[in-house]
């Protein structure tokens, strides 16, 4: 068997695990998770028993060594059913990356194999009060060199699982006079002095997923810590951005498939004027436009997602372009799925209504649709003065 043949029935084979495990551990606790808003400690375990936290970290460091194509594809499974969860696989993944692209080898043995196992979760820190699309210019956190370490000020906002995150890799300016060149990246460990997590969102949706503010005062951190030069951390963080971006897209084409296959369900049980509802023109398209819609974005997904595996030239393009698509599908027919469901759809009895909220944050975050419009243009066009 040649070696593409092998990978990909281990891909096909963890597919299929994971689909199992949803169905049987994640589906029958989403609803639960919506309602607490809570963080789901024990799917957290269940991911980790089953090697699904670091899937793209290599062998060598502890992880499994997977494509990222696997990987987008475990993320489409769980957000299929749950959303908040999937976020779990798919931030583990953000939080690593900065080490995985700006560590040296030192600092991968120290922090991948925790990461890959699950032992420890990782979070990724980039935005501020005032800093949301525009994260260079306006990032307001600094990084003081001190003798052998770097003294933190300021605050981060809106950072997925940053309380139960057990190492933060953190942006902060390191030269306010050096643009692009003056940002850096920081691993820090939680516990560190100075390091603390403030307030908690309240959220439309990804409910369990805690969405959190992190300060940083007077917050040393080793110089060994840093990753990349001083100065590299703002491309850093966007080569992350490249990366993670195909896994919320999967996150959003997981909660309109789920959507899909829910309201395609309901549309063969539902009888009215005589009929199930699906065989009237009105619904019947519906699903036919939304099926469409679904397929074409998960064509997009996997082939970003292919991209980072070959590390094309044009991951950037393909990681804006897949964000862009799927999040706009998942908004689309979450909400027609609502509708399919008429006033059922509306009730939190049934899960399309936690689909419609949770898909809206994929047209928000790790850049809004926006943004990935700016990237596509610059792409084609360049970015001018
Ligand atoms: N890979 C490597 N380097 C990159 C890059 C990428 N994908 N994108 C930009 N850079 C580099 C540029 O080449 C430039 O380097 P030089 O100064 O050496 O030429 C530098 O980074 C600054 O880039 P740019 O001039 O494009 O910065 P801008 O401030 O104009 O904006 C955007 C860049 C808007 C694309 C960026 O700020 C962005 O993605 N914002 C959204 C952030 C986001 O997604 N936040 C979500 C929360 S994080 S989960």
């Amino acid at each position: 068997m040649s070696a593409a043949a092998q990978a990909h029935d281990e891909e096909a084979m963890i597919v299929e695990m994971v689909r199992e495990l949803v169905s049987e551990k994640v589906a029958p606790r989403a609803a639960a998770i919506d309602e607490s808003e809570e963080f789901p400690d024990d799917i957290r375990r269940l991911f980790a028993q089953n090697d699904l936290l670091g899937i793209p970290i290599p062998t060598e460091y502890g992880g499994l060594g997977g494509s990222f194509v696997t990987y987008v594809k475990v993320v489409e499974e769980i957000a299929k059913a749950c959303a908040s969860s999937s976020l779990i696989v798919a931030v583990q993944e953000l939080g690593m990356l900065p080490i995985m692209i700006g560590g040296n080898d030192e600092q991968k043995r120290r922090f991948l194999p925790k990461i890959a196992s699950g032992e420890h979760l990782a979070a990724y820190a980039l935005t501020e009060a005032s800093s949301g699309s525009d994260a260079l210019g306006s990032m307001r956190t600094r990084a003081r060199r001190d003798g052998d370490s770097y003294v933190l000020d300021g605050q981060k906002i809106w950072i997925t699982n940053g309380s139960v995150a057990d190492i933060v890799c953190v942006f902060a300016v390191t030269d306010p006079e050096a643009g692009s060149r003056g940002v850096s990246a920081f691993v820090v460990e939680k516990g560190t002095p100075g390091f603390s997590v403030g307030k908690k969102e309240r959220k439309m949706g990804i409910k369990g997923s805690p969405t959190v503010e992190l300060i940083f005062n007077e917050c040393r951190v080793p110089a060994a810590n840093r990753l990349g030069e001083e100065g590299e951390g703002f491309k850093i963080a966007m080569k992350v951005l490249d990366k993670s971006r195909p896994g919320i897209a999967a996150q959003a084409l997981g909660i309109a498939a789920g959507a899909l296959e829910y309201a395609t369900q309901y549309a063969r049980d539902r009888v009215a004027f005589g009929k199930p509802i699906g065989q009237h023109q009105g619904i019947g398209f519906m699903l036919a436009d939304m099926k469409t819609e679904v397929e074409a974005a998960r064509l997009m997904l996997y082939e970003s997602a292919r991209k980072c595996d070959e590390g094309a030239p044009d991951v950037s393009l393909w990681a804006s372009m897949a964000k862009l698509k799927c999040g706009d599908v998942a908004m689309a027919v979450t909400t027609d799925a609502v509708q399919v469901l008429g006033g059922f759809g509306y009730s939190a009895e049934y899960p399309v209504e936690r689909m419609m909220r949770d898909a809206k944050i994929t047209q928000i975050y790790e850049g809004t649709q926006q943004i990935q419009r700016l990237v596509i243009s610059r792409n084609l066009v360049g970015k001018g003065r």
